[in-house]
C-alpha cells in the first residue's frame, strides 16, 4: 500500500531523532487563549470599519469562538476583557460550558473613564487609585464568577513631559494599589499577570515599561504574581525570546499576549510578519518543557492571543491565527534538542543554527493535519470555516 505524505515524513523525522508520537501528545497540551476581543467591530484610533456580523455581544463573541476552536483542534479557551464583556456572568459561565469550554484569562480594561486621564494605579489621587483598585477588585470578581484561573492586568500609568511625574512616588502608589488587587486575587484562587508595554498611551514615561519592571512588581507581590509578555509591547530588535527564557527560569513567565507587529503595538496574525521570532519563542517554552527544573513553569505558560483585526474578517483571521501559532509550536517540538546542545557546547556556531532552522524550516502542515484527523477533524481549518452554515449565516447577524 502507498505511504501516506504523513507516514514518509515521520520517517524522516524519527531518522533525525525525533518521536513523532510524543510531538503529537505535546500537540494535545497547547491550550490556546483566544480573545473576545478579536471578534468584535475594531479598528484604530482613526476609524472603525464596520463589518457584517461583527459580534455585539459577549454570548456571540463565544459563539465565534466555538467556531474556531472547532476547525483548529482540540484545545483552547475564551478570554474576557471587562467592562468590553459586561453581561450577566453566571449566564456566560453556563454558556460557556454547554458548549465545552472553558474561560481563559480576564483582561482588565482601565483605560476608557475620564478619571484615567492622570494614570490609574499609579495616579497621585488617592480617591482615584481607589477607583482603580475596586476596578481591578471586581474584575477578580467576575474572574471568580466565571471561574477563570488567571487575570491580566494592564495599565496606562505613565507621563507626556519631563518633570511631569516623579518615578519614585508613582512606584510606591503602583505598589500599593497592585498589592490590593493581589490579595484579593489571592483569597480568589487567581493568578495575577502584569503586562509591561515601552510606549503607549504616555509618550515620555510608562510606569511598567519592561519586564524588568513587571518582574520586579510580581517578586514584590509573591509567588502568585508573574508576567506577561506581549509581542508588541517591545523597542525595536529586542530579542524576546531571551526575555521568555529568562522569566521561565525564575517561575514568572505567567502568559503571552501573541501578535505580530512592523511598527507599533499593531496587534497583527501572529507569524504573518515575524515567523522567525514567533518560532524562537515557542522554541524558549518547548525547551524550557524539556528540562526537569523548568518543566512545570513551561507548562503552566499561557498561551493567549492579544489581537485585533482592522480590515481582516474576524473569525477567519483568528482561525489562520490559531494556526499559525500551532505552526510554530510543532517546529519547536521537532528541534533535535541533544543535538543543538551537542553543536552549542562544541562552539559549532553554523551547525547549531543549521539544527534550528532544519525543524523551522520543516513544513508541519501534514503532521498538523495527522494530529487534527485523530481529534476528528478533517481537512484545512481556514478552508472549512468559509464553506461553512456558519460563516454565511454569521453575515447575517444584525
Ligand atoms: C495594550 C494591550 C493590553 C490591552 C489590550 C487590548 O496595548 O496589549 O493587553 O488589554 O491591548
Ligand atoms: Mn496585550
Ligand atoms: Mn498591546
Amino acid at each position: 500500500m502507498d505511504r501516506t505524505g504523513f507516514e514518509i515524513l515521520a520517517e524522516k523525522l524519527e531518522k533525525n531523532g525525533i518521536d513523532v508520537e510524543w510531538v503529537l501528545r505535546e500537540l494535545d497540551q497547547l491550550l490556546v487563549e483566544v480573545p473576545s476581543w478579536g471578534f468584535s467591530k475594531s479598528g484604530t484610533r482613526f476609524f472603525s470599519f464596520e463589518q457584517k456580523g461583527d459580534a455585539r455581544d459577549f454570548f456571540e463573541r463565544v459563539d465565534d469562538c466555538e467556531q474556531v476552536l472547532k476547525y483548529t483542534g482540540k484545545g483552547g479557551q475564551i478570554c474576557m476583557h471587562i467592562p468590553w464583556d459586561q453581561c450577566d456572568y453566571k449566564a456566560a459561565r453556563e454558556y460557556v460550558e454547554e458548549k465545552g469550554m472553558t474561560f481563559g484569562t480576564l483582561n482588565t480594561n482601565m483605560f476608557q473613564d475620564n478619571d484615567f486621564r492622570l494614570g490609574t494605579l499609579a495616579n497621585s489621587d488617592k480617591k482615584i487609585r481607589k477607583k482603580t483598585v475596586d476596578t481591578l477588585n471586581h474584575c477578580i470578581d467576575v474572574a471568580h464568577t466565571v471561574g477563570a484561573k488567571s487575570l491580566n492586568v494592564w495599565t496606562i500609568d505613565g507621563s507626556d513631559i519631563p518633570g511631569q511625574n516623579d518615578y519614585r512616588m508613582r512606584r510606591k502608589w503602583m505598589l500599593e494599589s497592585l498589592k490590593e488587587g493581589y490579595d484579593h486575587a489571592v483569597s480568589c484562587g487567581v493568578q495575577y499577570n502584569i503586562e509591561y508595554k515601552l510606549f503607549e498611551p504616555s509618550s515620555y514615561h510608562m510606569d511598567i515599561p519592561d519586564w524588568g519592571t513587571a518582574l520586579y512588581y510580581a517578586s514584590r507581590l509573591g509567588e502568585q504574581a508573574k508576567v506577561t509578555v506581549d509581542l508588541g509591547h517591545h523597542a525595536f530588535g529586542v530579542n524576546v525570546a531571551q526575555i521568555v527564557s529568562l522569566l521561565i527560569d525564575e517561575q514568572r513567565l505567567g502568559a503571552f499576549h501573541l501578535n505580530d507587529n512592523v511598527c507599533a503595538d499593531d496587534d497583527l496574525i501572529p507569524g504573518t510578519i515575524n515567523p522567525l521570532r514567533l518560532f524562537a519563542i515557542e522554541n524558549e517554552i518547548v525547551a524550557g518543557i524539556c528540562e526537569k527544573e523548568t518543566e512545570s513553569s513551561a507548562r503552566s505558560v499561557l498561551q493567549g492571543l492579544d489581537i485585533s483585526f482592522y480590515i481582516e474578517p474576524k473569525v477567519e483571521a483568528m482561525i489562520l491565527s490559531v494556526v499559525n501559532l500551532q505552526t510554530a509550536y510543532a517546529k519547536a517540538l521537532l528541534v533535535n534538542r541533544k543535538k543543538l546542545q551537542q553543536l552549542q557546547l562544541d562552539n559549532d556556531i553554523l551547525g547549531a543554527n543549521q539544527c534550528l532552522m532544519q525543524a523551522y524550516h520543516t513544513d508541519v502542515s501534514l503532521l498538523l493535519e495527522e494530529w487534527r484527523n485523530r481529534h476528528g477533524i478533517q481537512g484545512d481549518p481556514y478552508t472549512n470555516y468559509i464553506h461553512s452554515e456558519y460563516f454565511a449565516d454569521r453575515k447575517k447577524r444584525g
